[in-house]
């Protein structure tokens, strides 16, 4: 499964898949607020990454204190083939009401937009925010992330491409069939 959006001259790429192993400009990690990569989809990227990503990550700590919720910053890749893993914070959907969870959720997905053009990224490799261990539903969660993407690619800048790279096969149809409505 793999399906491919057009707007203008952009794409939105919806991929069963390991995100670990994508060769975009830059792969997205769905952090904790003290970037300790200890589980989901956070360990397999230091796994394959290797050390520095997790040591470059307790730098970030140490300097500036926890990462507020809907924030993401960026260290480098490794041993990935991305020049760059930017780590956002996605909402803990246990912590808050579902209208803050969501407010969250968006706000995370535009940090990392904002990055991508700080960095001048021209793709970028996105996975289910906060679906996994922060238990945000996967409907929700692929409506949130897929509408700000859309909105996000109607504007004129240096990404295009955007792909979500989605671990199995429920949540790649849920996002892909996201997608159609929307695009
Ligand atoms: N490639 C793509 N997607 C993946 C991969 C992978 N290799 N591995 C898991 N997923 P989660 P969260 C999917 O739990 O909910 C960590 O411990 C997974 O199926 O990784 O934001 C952090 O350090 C799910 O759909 O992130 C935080 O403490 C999605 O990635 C906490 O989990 C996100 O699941 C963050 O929880």
């Amino acid at each position: 499964l793999d399906i491919n959006f057009e707007i203008k001259d952009k794409i939105l790429e919806i991929v069963k898949g390991d995100i670990t192993l994508r060769n975009t400009d830059a792969i997205v990690n769905a952090a904790n607020r003290y970037l300790q990569h200890g589980g989901g989809v956070a360990l397999a990227i230091v796994r394959r990454g290797g050390d520095i990503i997790q040591t470059e990550s307790n730098m970030i700590i140490r300097n500036q204190g926890p990462i507020p919720t809907g924030k993401a910053v960026y260290t480098s890749a490794g041993n990935l083939k991305s020049k760059y893993v930017i780590h956002v914070v996605g909402p803990d959907y246990n912590e808050y009401a579902p209208d803050a969870a969501t407010e969250f959720l968006k706000m995370s997905i535009n940090s990392c937009f904002d990055l991508a053009l700080k960095l001048r990224l021209k793709s970028i490799s996105l996975p289910a925010i906060s679906s996994g261990i922060y238990g945000f539903p996967k409907d929700k969660c692929a409506d949130i992330l897929i509408q700000e993407t859309f909105r996000h690619l109607e504007k004129r800048d240096s990404l295009k491409k955007v792909e979500f790279v989605l671990f199995d096969e429920i949540t790649a149809d849920i996002f892909a069939n996201t997608a159609k409505k929307y695009f």
